[in-house]
């Protein structure tokens, strides 16, 4: 169900609350680790749904640094790709996790962008099992997502895809500041 949409910078922005592995978009936004060979979490089921041929494709990747994002083909999943980001483990605020965070929301952006994609879905990147504050995380992802809209004209539509009402309510109160209602 989606709970708020706005129009920025030319694509349309939205906070739904829902399952990422049952979105037919261009691109889910994967909260990986550095292995990017599964784990628990929302990582589990991306893996779960997508299939074994989703690990076999991530093994040839080579892991991925902390801040960064890989993409795959989505294999059972609705989506046709996966991006997989990895998001910064929470140390108390001092060790760069704001950065690494906003660095996983700008890359997925620019694989949307290198791939000419045109809808993608993200996950709350390290606000589960890696323990990033979930009001931060928000304000991060859509900030960033919004600055960095300008340098991927090719993504008209973006969705933030909460787990639970308190995490889609912590997005929409940073959504509802900009743009225009859809
Ligand atoms: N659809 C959408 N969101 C989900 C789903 C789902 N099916 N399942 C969980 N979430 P987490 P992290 C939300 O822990 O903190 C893994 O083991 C969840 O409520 O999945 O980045 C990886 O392999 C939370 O808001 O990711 C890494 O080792 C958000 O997804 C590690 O966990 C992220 O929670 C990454 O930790």
């Amino acid at each position: 169900m989606t709970q708020l949409t706005r129009r920025v910078s030319g694509a349309e922005l939205e906070v739904i609350v829902a399952d990422i592995t049952t979105l037919g978009v261009d691109a889910i936004v994967n909260a990986a680790n550095s292995s990017l060979l599964g784990g628990g979490g929302v990582d589990g089921a991306i893996h779960d749904a997508a299939g074994p041929e989703l690990l076999a494709e991530c093994r040839t990747l080579g892991g991925c640094p902390t801040g960064d994002a890989k993409i795959t083909k989505g294999y059972l999943l609705p989506a046709r790709h996966v991006i997989h980001a990895v998001g910064p483990v929470w140390h108390g605020g001092s060790h760069g996790e704001a950065k690494a965070l906003r660095s996983c929301y700008r890359r997925a952006l620019e694989l949307c962008q290198a791939n000419g994609l045109n809808s993608l879905a993200f996950s709350a990147i390290s606000t589960g099992v890696y323990r990033f504050p979930a009001g931060q995380a928000a304000k991060i992802a859509v900030h960033t997502t919004i600055d960095t809209l300008p340098a991927a004209p090719s993504v008209s539509r973006v969705i933030f895809c909460c787990f639970s009402e308190r995490s889609a309510a912590l997005h929409m109160d940073v959504l509802a500041r900009y743009g225009s209602p859809c």
